[in-house]
C-alpha cells in the first residue's frame, strides 16, 4: 500500500498545493492605522510561503466586526491595497494564501466599535471573555441583539469582503465560523436565544451560516472557499447543549455547497485535544464531501499519522508557525522547532514577528 505523506502534494480543486502543511490563521495585531495591512505583514507572510497553503489572520468584514486593536480589515480600498502587498509578496515566493474573513459579534468592546456603540450579537448576552482594546485586556461589552431586518446587511458585508478578497489577489477565502465569534454565536444555543427565523431550531441557528456560504460561493468558486469550526471549544464563552447535533447539522449544510475544505479545531482552541463524552471528530468529518484540514496541537508525528492514515488531507499548524517561518523544511528535516516569545504575540513591530530566523539562511537575501 502506498502511504500518503505529509510532504506529498495535494490538489485542492484546481489549486496545486506542494505539501499538506497549512499555516493556520493567527491573530498578531500588527495592522497599520485604519486596520490596513502593510509591508511588514507582507514580509511575514512571504517568509512562510513554503506552506502548502497560508491562511491569513482573521480580517474583519466591517468596522463592527472588530474585536481587538490592530487586527486588519477587508472592507475598504486602503485595506484591499494593503492586502495586495501581502498576496503579491506570497505569490512572488510561489505561495498560496486564503483570506480568513471574520466578524467577532459580541467578542468586542464599545471602545472598538463605531461611535462607541455596543457590539452586535444574536442575543443581548455578554461573552464571558476578554478583548484587547489597545491598552489592556478588558471584559467584552454587553452586546445588543441584531434585529431580523439587519441580517441582510450582515450577509452583504460578508459578500463584500469576499469580493474584496478577490480584488486583493487572494487565492480563496476561509469563513471564520469558530472560536465563539459571530457565526459560532448564532450556531450555539448558549449564545443564541432568538425567537425569529435565526434562532430556536438547529436549522434556524444555522441560517446565518447558510446565507453567508450562499453569498460567498456566489463570488468564489465553491472549491476556493473553506470553513472553520471549533465544535468542542469553549473559546470566548462558546457553549452549546448538544455540540454533536449542532455541528453535524452545520457541517452537513456546509457540505452541500461543495466547499473546498472543512477546517476543524479539534478540542479546546489552542488547548487540550481531549474531547467531551460523545464527541466524535471522525463522525463530523464524514459528513463533509470536500477536503479535511485538522488543527490543534499537532506535531510532526501526529501530522504524519493523520495524513498517512487518511484521517486528514491537510494539517494546519498555528503556534509552530510563529517562530518557524521555514516550518515545512524543519519538519522535513526533523529539526528542532523554535519557541515563540509570548511577549510579542499580539501587537508591536518586527520584533517577534519577522525576525525569527530560518534554520538555513536563504542563499539569496530577501
Ligand atoms: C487570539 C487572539 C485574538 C483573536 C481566534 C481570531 O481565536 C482569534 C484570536 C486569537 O480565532
Amino acid at each position: 500500500m502506498v502511504m500518503t505523506d505529509l510532504f506529498d502534494a495535494y490538489r485542492l480543486g484546481d489549486l496545486a498545493l506542494p505539501n499538506r502543511i497549512v499555516m493556520a490563521p493567527l491573530t498578531r495585531n500588527r495592522a497599520l492605522p485604519g486596520d490596513v495591512p502593510g509591508p511588514l505583514n507582507a514580509t511575514y507572510y512571504a517568509q512562510r510561503a513554503s506552506a502548502g497553503l497560508l491562511i491569513s489572520e482573521g480580517t474583519q468584514i466591517s468596522p463592527e466586526g472588530k474585536g481587538y486593536a490592530g487586527t486588519p480589515g477587508i472592507y475598504d480600498a486602503a485595506q484591499v491595497k494593503g492586502w495586495r502587498l501581502v498576496t503579491d509578496a506570497v505569490h512572488a515566493k510561489d505561495g498560496r494564501i486564503f483570506a480568513q474573513i471574520w466578524h467577532v459579534g459580541r467578542v468586542s468592546h464599545t471602545s472598538l466599535q463605531p461611535g462607541g456603540q455596543p457590539p452586535v450579537a444574536p442575543s443581548a448576552l455578554a461573552a464571558d471573555t476578554q478583548v484587547f482594546d489597545g491598552m489592556a485586556f478588558v471584559p467584552a461589552s454587553l452586546p445588543r441583539a441584531l434585529a431580523t431586518a439587519e441580517m441582510g446587511r450582515i450577509v452583504s458585508d460578508y459578500r463584500a469582503a469576499a469580493v474584496n478578497a478577490k480584488a486583493a489577489g487572494f487565492d480563496g477565502i476561509e469563513l471564520h465560523a469558530a472560536n465563539g465569534y459571530l457565526i459560532d454565536q448564532f450556531l450555539r444555543d448558549g449564545s443564541n436565544h432568538r425567537q425569529d427565523r435565526y434562532g430556536g431550531s438547529i436549522d434556524n441557528r444555522a441560517r446565518l451560516l447558510v446565507e453567508v456560504l450562499h453569498a460567498l460561493t456566489g463570488v468564489w468558486p465553491a472549491l476556493r472557499v473553506g470553513v472553520r469550526f471549533s465544535p468542542f471549544s469553549g473559546a470566548n464563552g462558546a457553549h452549546d447543549s448538544d455540540p454533536m447535533a449542532t455541528f453535524s447539522h452545520a457541517i452537513a449544510r456546509a457540505s452541500e455547497f461543495g466547499l473546498g475544505y472543512l477546517h476543524l479545531v479539534e478540542g479546546e482552541t489552542g488547548g487540550s485535544r481531549v474531547l467531551p463524552a460523545g464527541a466524535d471528530i471522525g463522525k463530523l468529518r464524514a459528513l463533509f464531501k470536500g477536503a479535511y484540514m485538522a488543527n490543534n496541537g499537532y506535531d510532526r508525528m501526529m501530522a504524519e499519522d493523520a495524513v498517512a492514515s487518511g484521517r486528514s488531507d491537510l494539517v494546519a499548524f498555528g503556534r509552530p508557525y510563529i517562530a518557524n517561518p521555514d516550518l515545512v523544511e524543519r519538519l522535513r528535516a526533523q529539526a528542532p522547532l523554535a519557541l515563540p516569545d509570548r511577549a510579542t504575540l499580539y501587537g508591536g513591530g518586527a520584533a517577534g514577528y519577522t525576525d525569527y530566523p530560518c534554520l538555513k539562511a536563504p542563499a539569496v537575501a530577501s
